[in-house]
């Protein structure tokens, strides 16, 4: 692949421009990493505090507009990307290394959440409230919470933009983004969209850089009222300590380590496809990928022989080929953390039955990594109890139904889970007592709908969540008037 000598710039108060400093950085390409994908402005704090002022200042007229009006150019945006849905896949392709058709199914996803939050527009509703005084009424309306400041991941560089920005401008806001450091170009690309549909300038400013500049510059900056974070629970934790401390509105969605349960009862095949699709998917990148499956030894010859076959199938390579299943990690430092993770696995004493570093021809210039089976894992190993972000799938036994609860609540994370039985009780109870945000009965652990709220507990999310209703929640404040029509007290 060529490389490319395109220089990016930054967006703000309606303009592309360059970092104050001059200074640039360049991203490569995750499939070819002698390739550079483009040239980025290495921003810092400087230009953080002009986004945030050209924030501020179109504050005042953005939250005067109705918001059926601001919600307008959510559906103009709507309309756009979905005519430029393989180009956008395209792109993310390009910077992240995931397979055309994960790509493409983000940009479903980010459509979706277009749609959904342009209704909002016409249901940013309060409610009206009964008083305990005569010729009283008390009523709630809902007011933005003013510069939101958006921090955002590699492994979504479309879905999570668009989830934060679409529900947050419908409300009133304007926004300062950063997108991920490695994968800056569909963020750069989904502003030109709101460019395009005339979004007012300094709605939506974007700044490009390291996040320990400029991440770190958007949380402590006096005049964000809101944060809107996903990404690991590392710098989550940080995010929202800061945040807190500042009284600032902070949603952070961040990592998992979610398990399969699968019960002696289960469809094998459906098994093995949800099992396949959520550690393998995104070559495990996400925070709902499937890291843990937990059955009875008296299962195993039910579904492994089959699940190690269909692994077995899958394909790895180019992430532009349409037959790959898993294309790259997408970049160096994850790549090298998740082959150390594979080291660790083996030193703990679980036994490595696939997996590792990719070694044909065509991997040579990549971060390609095989999916990793681990048989024979303790729930206490680390690798069953860190967030490893890439195709590793470690597996362990449970004596009972309860056993396997208490294995995968027994994390720091509780993002998803997922249970495999046709037994009602047993669904019913596995319910009750799974301490996670997210649960799916039969189906694999990744995803979400936009119409549902999405985030899970402990160190996997923090805050008010994500998407479904719960969106217009967070981006907006909910103020209470009261009004006397009495002419007394
Ligand atoms: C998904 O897995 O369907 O960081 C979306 C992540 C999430 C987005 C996940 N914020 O993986």
């Amino acid at each position: 692949m060529q490389s490319s000598s395109e220089v990016y710039q930054n967006f703000v108060n309606g303009v592309w421009k360059t970092a104050l400093s001059s200074n640039t950085y360049q991203t490569l390409n995750p499939s070819d990493f002698e390739s550079v994908v483009g040239h980025f402005q290495k921003s810092d704090a400087a230009d953080v505090n002009e986004a945030v002022s050209s924030a501020k200042t179109a504050l005042s007229s953005w939250k005067k507009v109705p918001p059926p009006l601001r919600a307008q150019y959510i559906f103009d945006v709507y309309f756009l990307l979905k005519q430029r849905n393989a180009k956008f896949s395209d792109t993310i392709t390009l910077e992240s290394g995931k397979v055309t058709r994960d790509s493409s199914e983000e940009v479903k996803r980010a459509i979706d959440a277009l749609e959904f939050a342009s209704g909002d527009g016409r249901r940013l509703k309060g409610e009206t409230i009964p008083s305990e005084h005569r010729k009283n009424i008390i009523y709630t309306i809902r007011k933005p919470i003013g510069v939101i400041g958006i921090i955002t991941p590699w492994n979504f560089p479309i879905a999570t933009c668009v989830w934060k920005i679409a529900p947050a401008l419908v409300c009133g806001n304007t926004i300062v983004l950063k997108p991920a450091t490695i994968t800056p170009l569909t963020a750069i690309r989904l502003t030109e969209l709101f460019e395009e549909v005339g979004l007012p300038k300094g709605v939506l400013n974007l700044v490009t850089g390291p996040g320990s500049i400029i991440g770190e510059a958007i949380v402590k900056h006096p005049d964000i009222n809101g944060i809107s974070f996903t990404g690991s629970s590392d710098i989550g934790r940080q995010v929202y300590t800061e945040s807190s401390r500042q009284f600032k509105k902070v949603q952070c969605e961040m990592g998992g380590k979610n398990a399969v349960i699968v019960r002696p009862d289960a469809d094998s095949a459906l098994v093995v496809d949800s099992i396949v699709k959520g550690a393998f998917g995104s070559a495990g990148q996400r925070c709902t990928a499937t890291s843990r499956v937990i059955m009875e030894r008296g299962s195993r010859e039910k579904f492994l022989d089959a699940l190690l076959g269909r692994i077995d199938s899958l394909k790895v390579g180019d992430p532009f080929n349409p037959r790959s299943d898993l294309g790259p990690i997408s970049h160096r430092a994850q790549f090298e953390k998740i082959l150390n993770y594979i080291e660790l696995g083996k030193k703990e004493g679980a036994t490595l039955i696939k997996g590792g570093r990719a070694d044909g021809l065509e991997h040579q210039k990549g971060y390609y990594i095989k999916p990793t089976f681990f048989d024979e894992v303790k729930p206490q190993m680390k690798i069953a109890q860190d967030e490893i972000f890439g195709p590793v799938l470690s597996c362990i036994s449970a004596e009972s139904l309860e056993d396997a609860v208490k294995i995968s609540n027994d994390v720091p994370f509780g993002f998803k889970a997922s249970i495999f039985t046709s037994d009602f009780f047993e669904i019913m109870n596995a319910i009750e007592d799974l301490d996670v945000g997210m649960i799916h009965i039969n189906s694999p652990t990744l995803g979400g709908e936009v119409q549902a709220p999405f985030g899970g507990l402990k160190a996997s999310g923090a805050g008010i969540r994500e998407q479904g209703t719960a969106q217009m929640e967070f981006f907006s404040e909910e103020v209470v008037v009261q009004m006397n029509y009495s002419k007394k007290n």
